[in-house]
């Protein structure tokens, strides 16, 4: 069960299951979510429509998680989650937190055995870098990941991924 951070494009990533950082709509939006929607085609917001009729009409509610499939994208799966908007005034570490352990629990059970993670929140919602690692890190280490095989975090930044990379070299300490 290793925990890795490495520079680059969520959207090339091969993993079982990609993790969105959406908003509560799920249809879409820029950043990382737009990425992803773009890289998937139509099937991506389709499926999230589904979910919207199906699970969550009002919406995703902050820090929890859902999966759809994952169109054209190289995974099996979407794991869709909503950070808290730090410049809405969302400033509860906890629930950043649980948008990485709520999108563990859905990953264990689709059985996905490789998870990429973005920044979650580190973008528009405003949270800064060494906040997003050290919560995002903790997170992923205290969840028990049976069967997951590897978590990967996929930074778009170089500030972010040695913020995430200390935090993990942390782990070890
Ligand atoms: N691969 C990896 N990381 C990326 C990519 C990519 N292709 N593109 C951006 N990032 P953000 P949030 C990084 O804003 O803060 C959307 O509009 C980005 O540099 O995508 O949770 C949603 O619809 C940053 O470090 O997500 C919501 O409305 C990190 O991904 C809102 O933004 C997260 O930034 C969610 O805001």
């Amino acid at each position: 069960m290793s925990i890795d951070a490495v520079a680059g494009d969520l959207t090339t990533e091969r993993a079982d299951a990609l993790v969105n950082a959406a908003n509560s709509t799920l249809l879409g939006g820029g950043g990382v979510d737009g990425a992803l929607h773009a890289a998937a085609g139509p099937s991506l917001l389709e499926a999230c429509r589904r979910v919207r009729k199906s699970q969550w009409p009002d919406g995703l509610p902050v820090g929890e998680a859902v999966a759809t499939e994952a169109g054209d994208l190289p995974a099996t799966w979407v794991i869709h989650t909503v950070g808290p908007n730090r410049n809405a005034g969302q400033t509860d570490e906890r629930l950043l937190a649980s948008c990485y352990t709520r999108s563990l629990d859905v990953a264990v059970e689709l059985g996905a055995r490789t998870v990429a993670f973005p920044a979650i929140g580190a973008g528009v919602y405003g949270w800064d870098a060494a906040t997003a690692a050290r919560v995002a890190v903790a997170a992923v280490a205290a969840h028990p990941r049976t069967g997951i095989e590897r978590v990967r975090f996929v930074l778009f930044s170089p500030r972010l991924h040695d913020a995430f990379a200390s935090e993990i070299a942390g782990l070890g300490a």
